[in-house]
């Protein structure tokens, strides 16, 4: 074990979830920096038979660091980017601040593993509706390439971090007992309630979210050609998002060689129960590594057309799992210079 790791942005809810992979995929760890804001420096988190206490991110953080498995907002990665390159660390960041950047690979290691080795000191971990989506499709599209996705989403308030997923709670309570609830965190009550994904509109008048999923996935494809329109939703879920999938091919596609190609790939379990009407859940996918793919159907309207649902786990294969892969990748094969 001899890899040094630092995570910024340690007390979050992808943070605390790195943590947690870190241990269970035993990670061959030398040292593990915990990094928050001064807001977290001295509370201390438990890690195997250990305490270790947050430390503050300064200038020095990174010196002696091999990967910063970074999830503390854009503006935090941009701040500390430079720093961390220059103490000659790999950064895997799970923030958009970067996943457009042509010089920054962006990495779903069941999809573009091959991109990670171009690296120039940071990775994106890309969005997570964009990384279920990929991870549920991409094996179709190596068999007969998408042309074009129309995706709905249903997304939890993990998405919108830790401090959304308490806001809910205590707002669903609230509610039962009668009160009106007074959101913080999110722009409006979440709690019996759902509403168009909050990130800014765009001239457009898609969201940046949806617009994410657009370019994200083209990039990580490597396939500008596909035309993609999305439209983004938060719902009262925790931690799991859904999503519904149309995709277009330029010739039909066989439902039973999609769900076979599917249940073939890494990453992906197909639970496609018709008979008991049991399909993908958030409850089902919270905790679970797998992206949950079912429904996957002939499109009625449309010869050429499939539907597909899945749910995913927002905080692990959405975020902090994928990143502990990028991670992991690069050791196996030795990409961190
Ligand atoms: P802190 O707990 O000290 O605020 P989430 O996405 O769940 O809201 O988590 C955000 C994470 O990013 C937290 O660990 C938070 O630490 C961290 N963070 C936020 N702002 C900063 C900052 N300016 N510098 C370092 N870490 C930050
Ligand atoms: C959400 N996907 O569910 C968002 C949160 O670009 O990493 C993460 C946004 C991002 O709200």
């Amino acid at each position: 074990n001899n890899i040094r790791v630092a995570i910024l942005g340690a007390t979050g809810a992808v943070g605390t979830e790195i943590i947690n992979l870190l241990i269970e995929r035993d990670f061959p760890l030398s040292q593990l920096k915990l990094l928050a804001s001064s807001r977290s420096a001295g509370k201390t988190i438990p890690f195997k038979n250990q305490s270790l206490t947050i430390e503050e991110v300064t200038e020095n953080s990174f010196d002696d660091v091999d990967i910063v498995l970074a999830s503390a907002g854009g503006s935090t990665s941009k701040k500390w980017a430079k720093t961390i390159i220059e103490a000659g660390a790999v950064m895997i960041d799970n923030s958009s601040a970067f996943r457009m950047d042509e010089n920054v690979p962006l990495v779903v290691p069941e999809i573009n593993p091959q991109d990670a080795q171009k690296h120039q000191g940071i990775i994106a971990n890309p969005n997570c509706t964009t990384i279920l989506m990929g991870v549920a499709i991409y094996p179709l599209h190596l068999i007969k390439p998408i042309k074009r996705i129309i995706v709905s989403t249903y997304q939890s308030a993990s998405g919108a971090g830790a401090r959304a997923m308490e806001e809910v709670k205590v707002q669903a309570q609230g509610i039962l007992n009668g009160e009106t609830p007074q959101p913080e965190i999110l722009p409006y009550p979440l709690a019996f309630n759902l509403f168009p994904h909050n990130s800014p509109i765009l001239d457009n008048h898609y969201c940046e979210e949806e617009m994410k999923m657009v370019n994200e996935t083209r990039k990580i494809f490597g396939d500008d050609g596909i035309r993609i329109s999305a439209t983004c939703v938060r719902v009262p879920v925790l931690r799991a998002h859904s999503e519904a999938i149309n995709l277009e091919f330029d010739q039909p596609f066989e439902v039973n060689e999609a769900k076979e190609a599917i249940s073939q790939a890494e990453g992906v379990t197909v639970v496609d129960d018709w008979a008991n009407n049991y399909f993908p859940m958030p409850i089902d996918a919270t905790g679970k590594d797998d992206v949950l793919v079912g429904r996957i159907r002939q499109d009625i309207s449309s010869d050429n057309n499939l539907e597909v649902w899945l749910c995913g786990d927002q905080i692990r294969k959405g975020a902090a799992l994928n990143a502990v892969q990028i991670a992991e990748l690069l050791v196996e094969k030795n990409w961190l210079k």
